[in-house]
């Protein structure tokens, strides 16, 4: 019979003194590494943090030259704590010249893809940024883009861009991969170094050096085998996964609020069943800069290569339509009083996309917000995490102004309003749009409560 071969894990042989004698020699070795970052919003500055802090140099490149002058002077307030004292002592070199890229070993392309009002793509940040970057390539260089874009979009645009603006070839002069971001804002657990990672490159040699890169920065697993079209595909199939499951929850929540049942009870017992279900819940809408908007990148390429997606188009177009089924709900109460929305005047609680961040991108709120006051509704909106917009500093002065409330994010603060203190405000109806509040014991307090599904 064969001796049964165990394999040793060799770390386990080496002495943590070896071990941190090995990460000082990598980490010496990475000083000499010059990566450069483009683009510093919420996927690209924790990365610069990140690659700094495992050795690199690393130098910041933003065409925003407030943000840049911000981090010059250590401040960037949508970074968590950890990021915000790795900032305070850091040595990223901000830069708003480009010239900046000409001495980077590896370039990671982190601008915006958003889309336009009719949903087409938007490119120009990602055009501009690839220009950018081929003005000042130099051979030998690694580029990586991690910005979110559909299939075909680095062969079609980004690596056309970089060989005309440098005179290089790709894979002969310099090296390319796409590596999706994956960043969850606001989410303590799963960090830009926690986050498993996909790489797609056309070249071993690309391929490597990229997989070389994120393993050297990320404490989680970095899946290299694929082509750069399957890498842009993986993160198009994530998120409109995502939203179709929204959409599926939504669906069944105008259904369930005409059969008079409540969705929650029935999503919370199906998410019973420990396989073949994942939970999602249903809301006012779905916002964010990722999920309402990569599916169109993906339905607007596959149209131009001759498939319609029906699905994920109708998922879209449930989950538009989700802010005025909340305003709906507002329009049901009114009509049995003989009101108008006119006549009401509308506490907006929330303005952020989701729970306890301050972004409003594609923020269903705002859409709340917009079609209330065309409609003549007197708005005050309130966002603990979005001052700009509020109307009033506090939440008891924006309730004393209202006689509704339309909870349109979960935030903290919102899921711990009682109906004792809408009654001290004499609110007569709550729309909560993430039902975030306990319906039974507003309902029981004589406060009209209508929730998405219940
Ligand atoms: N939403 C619902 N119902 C749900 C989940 C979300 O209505 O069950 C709404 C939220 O209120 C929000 C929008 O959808 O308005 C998006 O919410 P999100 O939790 O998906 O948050 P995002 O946009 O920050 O999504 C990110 C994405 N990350 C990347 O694209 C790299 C997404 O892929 C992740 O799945 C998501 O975080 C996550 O799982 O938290």
């Amino acid at each position: 019979m064969s001796k049964k071969v165990t394999t040793i894990d060799e770390r386990r042989l080496k002495t943590p003194i070896i071990l941190a004698t090995e990460e000082k020699r990598k980490q010496a070795k990475r000083r000499e590494q010059n990566v450069v970052v483009v683009g510093l919003g919420y996927v690209g500055l924790p990365l610069a943090l990140l690659a700094e802090k495992k050795g690199f140099t690393v130098g910041g490149l933003d065409i925003n030259l407030g943000k840049i002058n911000a981090l010059k002077n250590g401040l960037a307030p949508e970074l968590n704590a950890d990021e915000q004292s790795l900032l305070k002592k850091s040595k990223i070199k901000f830069s708003h010249s480009d010239r900046i890229i000409k001495d980077a070993d590896v370039v990671i392309v982190c601008v915006p893809t958003p889309v336009h009002k009719d949903h087409t793509p938007d490119l120009k940040p990602l055009r501009e940024a690839a220009t950018a970057v081929g003005k000042n390539l130099q051979p030998g260089t690694l580029v990586l883009v991690e910005s979110t874009v559909n299939p075909g979009v680095c062969q079609e645009t980004v690596i056309p861009i970089l060989e005309k603006n440098s005179g290089l070839k790709v894979e002969e002069d310099f090296f390319f991969a796409h590596c999706p971001e994956r960043i969850n804002p606001g989410d303590k657990n799963f960090t830009v170094a926690t986050i498993p990672r996909v790489i797609g490159a056309d070249s071993e040699a690309s391929r490597r050096k990229a997989a070389s890169f994120y393993r050297s920065i990320l404490d989680a697993d970095v899946v290299s085998n694929l082509e750069i079209r399957e890498a842009e595909s993986v993160k198009m199939v994530e998120n409109a996964f995502r939203d179709i499951n929204i959409a599926f929850v939504n669906e069944l929540a105008m259904s369930f609020d005409r059969l008079g049942i409540d969705v929650l009870h029935v999503i919370d017992a199906a998410s019973t069943k420990p396989f073949g279900f994942m939970t999602h819940l249903p809301g006012c809408g779905v916002g964010g800069h990722c999920i309402p908007v990569d599916p169109y990148y993906l339905i607007d390429y596959a149209k131009k290569n001759g498939f319609s997606h029906r699905f994920i188009k109708t998922a879209r177009e449930i989950n538009n339509q989700m802010p005025f089924y909340t305003i709906n709900r507002l329009k049901g109460i009114l009509r049995d009083k003989d009101k108008k929305l006119s006549e009401a005047n509308v506490a907006l609680l929330g303005l952020a996309y989701k729970r306890d961040i301050s972004d409003c991108r594609e923020s269903p709120a705002l859409v709340i917000a917009e079609k209330l006051r065309a409609a003549g509704t007197k708005v005050i909106p309130f966002d603990p995490f979005y001052t700009e917009e509020n109307t009033y500093l506090t939440l008891e002065d924006t309730l004393s102004a209202a006689d509704y409330v339309i909870v349109a994010t979960d935030h903290t603060l919102f899921r711990e309003i009682t109906p004792e203190i809408l009654k001290h405000y004499n609110i007569e109806a709550v729309i909560d749009g993430r039902n975030c509040l306990s319906k039974d014991d507003f309902v029981k307090a004589g406060i009209i409560y209508r929730g998405i599904g219940r």
